[in-house]
């Protein structure tokens, strides 16, 4: 299998996150992806190809043109206001607030742009998303062009960032930019499966209203993981949508067995589905040690899942998204890439 490495990522390099009223040590960090390049390259999967740049058109597709130029000169404002660690939002246009109303205040646009002051905006950050982006695309095309799969290694990852909003970790939507570029491209179904142990907030309401795209994913159950707001089992689409979304929320601590179960139903879903291209969300933190999440996954259960991905018998796109046990995370997305090539 082809890996499309972001070189860019370590550009993004946050130091800190918030976690129960104080800074601690971020978790989304560079030696994630170092690691998992160490173990992509020694397990000799096969050739490593690096991004194509295809411009920033594909990632205005998903993404609102307001939302991308905040992102792309956020650096700057801040430093622009004197800021000199990271930049986090600390307030937010809930409901009775208005949000058609783009301030001038950065502070405050930071929160309308935001769902959390969990992701730092940091010197690299659009650096580091937007070649994610063109990798994802990278590994699009080869797939596109005949290849059985590819797996791109980027980060940040991609998942909880909306058309026009951050979080979570995540700057900009790969999945949805990868799935909306090759509907582009002539394909007319395109299923989108996230393993994620958080719910793919963004990726889903992006395609909540289409039927174009089907979004399932299995999951911590929101009521007591982020990202808590979304991913309940009866989010099934909306308008033509309806029908074309699926949700698998979990509790914290479900077994392996209940957590093949989930994911058994959920390919059974998109296999009606009939699509000509299946994206794989691949976090791996749903790992036993993962600091953050907690369901029990380990090599075994990863190699399965790999398997079993590759059995659905769809062209696969397979992204990184999520991982923090940060030394084992190459390993653990070996399993899955090595499970899908015996698969
Ligand atoms: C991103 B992805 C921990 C707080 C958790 C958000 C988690 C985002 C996970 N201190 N903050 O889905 O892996
Ligand atoms: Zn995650």
């Amino acid at each position: 299998m082809k890996t499309v490495y972001n070189q860019h990522h370590g550009a993004h390099a946050a130091t800190h996150e918030f976690f129960r009223g104080r800074l601690v040590p971020a978790f989304e960090i560079p030696a994630r992806a170092d690691f998992v390049l160490q173990a992509v390259l020694g397990a000799e999967l096969g050739p490593l190809l690096e991004p194509v740049d295809h411009g920033a058109a594909p990632l205005a597709r998903v993404h609102s043109p307001a939302y991308l130029k905040f992102i792309e000169g956020a650096w700057a404002e801040w430093q622009a206001l004197g800021g000199e660690g990271d930049a986090f939002p600390a307030v937010w246009p809930v409901r009775s607030l208005r949000s058609d109303v783009v301030p001038a205040s950065f502070a405050a646009r930071m929160g309308l742009y935001s769902m959390d002051s969990g992701s730092p905006l940091t010197a690299g950050v659009w650096e580091a998303a937007y070649w994610g982006a063109q990798a994802t695309l990278t590994g699009l095309d080869a797939v596109l062009a005949g290849e059985r799969s590819a797996y791109v290694l980027t980060r940040p990852p991609g998942h909880h960032a909306g058309a026009d909003f951050f979080g979570g970790y995540c700057f900009i939507n790969n999945a949805a930019v990868a799935a909306q570029a090759a509907l582009d491209s002539g394909l007319q179904r395109v299923a989108i499966l996230d393993v994620d142990y958080h719910h793919g907030n963004g990726t889903q309401a992006i395609f909540y209203e289409r039927a174009d795209v089907f979004y399932a994913s299995v999951h911590g159950d929101p009521q007591t993981e982020y990202p808590f707001f979304l991913g309940h089992a009866d989010e099934c689409g909306s308008g033509a949508g309806l029908g074309f979304n699926a949700n698998f929320p979990l509790p914290a601590g479900a077994s392996n067995a209940d957590w093949f179960a989930a994911l058994a139903t959920a390919l059974e879903r998109l296999q009606d589905f009939a699509p000509e291209l299946l994206i794989i969300s691949l976090g791996v933190d749903t790992y036993g040690g993962d600091p953050i999440s907690h369901f029990t996954l380990d090599l075994p259960e990863f190699s399965r899942m790999g398997q079993a991905i590759a059995e659905f018998g769809a062209p696969t796109l397979l992204l990184q998204e999520g991982g923090y046990a940060t030394e084992a995370i190459g390993r653990n997305v070996v399993a899955v890439l090595q499970g899908f090539e015996a698969g």
